[in-house]
């Protein structure tokens, strides 16, 4: 069985511990199920052809195993010809990619994941390269994409068979099916991703239940698993320590979209084994956090487990906007959170606030208001660019009123073409006012306040007192 992790194809790509939980999820319990399994993750930036094909770049490498990809340019499909970047296949090149697939025997099937919607051109170059290496071997598209728009990757990618939702065990009855193989019975309750296919690794990310039972608008949490369930805190710990200990892995990403939540039977024991372990980890957020949720107690577990990146979930300073989400935040909420995560050691540059910008019904004033607010709590701005969602509630909302068609191509929807901002100014704008944050988080992690720099609040300011959309 052959395993792929394909390529991003973007404006732009960092790896933010990115790592194809799903697939190593589905690999681990093939292999308990009797199969050979082979991982190609063409986002593996310690892959060891990764040095061979592109020369190592030190630069590449940036803070707790986060970094940049190679990029191999591409010319832009037609419907983005008019966005003035350059696209292109971030991961292993495409030569090195031929390399390590030409010195595999060829699999019986070959499992593809997909992230997000609009990466799809990287998962249809590399099914049309399985076929062509593998003319024999039935694909299977599974994960994001394939989950999100099903006809879509159905009557275009080329795939054999797309399994949206989460669909291990569909994957599985399909291998038996395909190869005639009867899988031993897997016994044991809990699976872990298999992180061991990876020949060097430094990081991980690891998920500690799946689903949300928040339904905010924006998100498509509850389309990709209709349930909220969580793992037992001692099975995840002992994960947390496997890696660790046993893999000598330094930096973990939770994945998970309410990490939070019921904070008393779930990360509570779960940061109290950490630290009455010998484990020594750096732990990251990536995906926003609840603000609301942290309290002293929570902030100093956080602090002494090895917390080392959070990122709080704000979304905006609108009251309305705050409402339409169900008041999961409010500014007090984010005011007591950084108060108590200060008091318990961390620091401004560790914490960051997602605001989103860029959705259809947004002033540039609101955008501005969030950001002066987050700033005015010492911690760093987070700007995150707006994209609508297939099946979510601000794609319907937005398909109604006419700014987006039912049937719109995914690659329309991707997030650094600010989609839902018609008009270019203002796209100029929110792009400049980007820029000026990256700016003011350099004077937040210098210890600065960006809201005493008067050359920085006299920029940020011109672009909104032009006009507002
Ligand atoms: C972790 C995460 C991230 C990570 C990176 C994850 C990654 N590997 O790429 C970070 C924090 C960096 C990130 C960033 C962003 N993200 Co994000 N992220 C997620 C999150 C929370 C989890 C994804 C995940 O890995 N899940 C864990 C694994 C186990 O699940 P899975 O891969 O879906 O696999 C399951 C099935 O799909 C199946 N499966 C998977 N592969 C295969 C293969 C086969 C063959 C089969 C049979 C089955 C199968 O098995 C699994 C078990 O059921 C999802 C939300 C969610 N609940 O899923 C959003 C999500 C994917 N992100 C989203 C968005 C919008 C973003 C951002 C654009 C946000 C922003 N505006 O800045 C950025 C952009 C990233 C970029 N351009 O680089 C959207 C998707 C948008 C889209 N159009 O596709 C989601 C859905 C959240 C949302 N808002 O609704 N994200």
């Amino acid at each position: 069985m052959l395993l792929i992790h394909p390529w991003i194809v973007d404006f732009a790509a960092y790896d933010f511990w990115i790592k194809p939980l799903g697939l190593l999820y589905l690999a681990s319990k093939l292999r308990r199920t009797g199969y050979h399994v082979t991982l190609l993750d063409c986002l593996d930036r310690l892959h060891p052809f990764m040095r061979q094909c592109s020369p190592s770049d030190k630069s590449r490498h940036r803070f707790f195993g986060t970094g940049y990809y190679p990029k191999e340019i591409l010319s832009k499909p037609p419907l983005l010809k008019n966005v003035p970047r350059r696209y292109g296949r971030y991961g292993l090149p495409m030569a090195c990619v031929r390399n390590v697939l030409s010195t595999l025997e060829a699999p019986q099937i070959i499992f593809i994941t997909s992230g997000m919607t609009y990466w799809y051109p990287g998962v249809f170059d590399m099914i049309a390269l399985c076929k062509t290496l593998f003319p024999e071997a039935p694909v299977i598209l599974g994960g994001i994409y394939a989950t999100l728009c099903p006809e879509h990757a159905r009557s275009k990618s080329g795939a054999d068979y797309v399994l949206p939702g989460p669909s291990i065990p569909d994957a599985l009855r399909l291998a038996e099916t395909i190869t005639g193989f009867k899988c031993f019975k897997d016994t044991k309750a809990s699976i872990r991703p298999a992180y061991d296919l990876y020949k060097v690794i430094d990081t991980a990310a690891i998920r500690t239940g799946i689903g949300c039972p928040f339904r905010c608008p924006f998100c498509a949490s509850h389309i990709l698993s209709s349930e909220f369930s969580r793992r037992n805190p001692e099975d995840v710990f002992q994960e947390i320590r496997h890696l660790n200990l046993e893999m000598n892995i330094g930096d973990i990403a939770f994945y998970d979209d309410a990490l939070l939540l019921d904070q008393e039977k779930h990360i509570v024991p779960i940061l109290n084994k950490v630290i009455d372990s010998d484990v020594n980890v750096r732990l990251h957020t990536p995906n926003g956090l609840h603000p609301r949720w942290i309290n002293r107690q929570l902030a100093g577990l956080m602090f002494q487990s090895g917390f080392q990146t959070l990122r709080l979930s704000y979304e905006s300073i609108n009251p309305e906007r705050q409402k339409a989400m169900g008041m999961k935040v409010t500014d007090s909420d984010l005011k007591k959170a950084v108060h108590h995560l200060k008091s318990s050691g961390f620091t401004s540059r560790e914490i960051g606030g997602y605001i989103l910008m860029g959705l259809p019904d947004q002033t540039l004033e609101e955008v501005i208001e969030s950001i002066f607010f987050v700033f005015s709590l010492g911690i760093r701005v987070s700007l995150a660019s707006f994209s609508p969602i297939p099946g979510t509630e601000s794609w319907k909302t937005a398909a109604a009123q006419g700014l987006i068609d039912w049937n719109m191509d995914p690659l329309l929807t991707n997030n650094s073409i600010l989609p839902m901002v018609p008009d270019p100014q203002q796209k100029w704008k929110l792009i400049q006012i980007k820029t000026l944050c990256a700016q003011a988080n350099q004077m937040v992690i210098r210890g600065e306040s960006p809201l005493q720099n008067a050359e920085w609040r006299r920029q940020i300011r011109v672009l909104s007192s032009e006009s507002a959309y």
